[in-house]
């Protein structure tokens, strides 16, 4: 068995970025920005929604009474930490990565059953956030000091690249909060057999999926009453206007959700409450917008498990146990390779 002495775990956090603290490179901002906004139906992608500010209004959904997805997990995980600990720690010292961390509260549950449980890990977050690695490393030194911890800071693809690095070590890999549900069903399918190129045998992922279900309850967590959801979603634009030099006038622009029963996905727009024009200085081009012109700015899908089954079948996983809450709104689900 591969052994590893405890490390302190105040490691220099490993630096995939270029850019300083959790800012994505402003000039692939603006490309983006500039094609999404050039299209014949109008595109920005949810992944600019994380500055500090997206980060925050994500907490609060979090803390919406309409947004399920979090305490179904949270519960799954509380309710059934002991089994979940042992199955993907069954094979001695492995590394437990983490993709898009964040505050690891979720995590945190199975890192302190796996401490109970002796077993041997290390735990490797990774997050696009500097700043939130930095908190959650500090954190964790003081509330588990005998964890290592190495943080990564990067996009999911570059912290692949760390999977690759370390081919030969054991492996269990998070993939929570059904964080691939804003992926396209291409692109969940391409993720996955990258994840399991980098993954050997015995190695794990451990993947939150939010379930269907009846489509007034999806439709409800992504369109709030209290408007917290309006606010993450406008803070887009109000993100262009900030790092971009853009003049998009948030009242003039208003969150629209739906939510599409038969392909399981929930699909928000941002709806231009008038004709008008918007300039933005990065990219040197003034768009337009008719009434009620919609930029789409994010897909979250929602999946049976009969689909979880298939995507593992194609990517060359097999599901080894479904974890579930009560309601049966969510799942977290123990892939694993052969
Ligand atoms: C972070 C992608 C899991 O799709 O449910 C929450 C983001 N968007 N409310 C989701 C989100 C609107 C969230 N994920």
């Amino acid at each position: 068995m591969k052994t590893l002495t405890s490390t302190p775990n105040k490691l220099p956090l490993v630096e995939l970025h270029k850019e300083p603290d959790g800012s994505v490179s402003k000039a692939a901002f603006a490309k983006d920005v500039e094609a999404g906004l050039s299209k014949k139906n109008k595109t920005l992608s949810s992944r600019y929604f994380y500055d500090s500010r997206g980060s925050q209004l994500f907490q609060d959904i979090m803390a919406l009474p309409e947004y399920y997805l979090t305490r179904s997990e949270f519960e799954v995980l509380t309710d059934q930490k002991e089994a979940i600990a042992a199955e993907v720690a069954a094979e001695g010292f492995f590394h437990l990565i983490d993709l898009g961390a964040g505050d690891a509260l979720k995590t945190k549950i199975l890192l302190r059953e796996l401490h109970k449980q002796k077993q041997q890990f290390d735990y490797v977050p990774v997050d696009i956030s500097g700043h939130a690695m930095q908190e959650l490393t500090e954190r964790l030194h003081h509330e588990l000091p005998d964890v290592p911890v190495q943080a990564v800071v990067g996009e999911y693809i570059q912290a692949l690249e760390w999977l690759q690095e370390h081919k030969s070590e054991r492996k269990v890999v998070l993939f929570l909060g059904s964080n691939i549900g804003n992926f396209t069903s291409d692109e969940s399918m391409a993720f996955l057999k990258i994840v399991r190129s980098y993954l050997g045998s015995g190695d794990k992922l451990l993947m939150g999926m939010d379930l269907r279900k009846d489509p007034n309850t999806i439709l409800d967590a992504y369109d709030d009453k209290t408007g917290v959801t309006a606010a993450f979603n406008l803070n887009l634009l109000r993100r262009i206007n900030e790092e971009l030099g853009g003049n998009f006038d948030l009242n003039c622009f208003s969150h629209y959700a739906t939510y599409d029963p038969q392909a399981g996905v929930m699909r928000s727009y941002l709806v231009s409450r008038k004709r008008q024009e918007v300039w933005i200085e990065a990219i040197g081009k003034m768009f337009s917008f008719t009434a009620w012109e919609t930029i789409h700015t994010e897909n979250s899908h929602k999946y049976s498990l009969e689909q979880a089954q298939e995507m593992g079948k194609a990517t060359n996983f097999s599901i080894e146990t479904v974890f579930l809450d009560k309601n049966q709104y969510f799942a977290d689900i123990l892939f694993a390779v052969k």
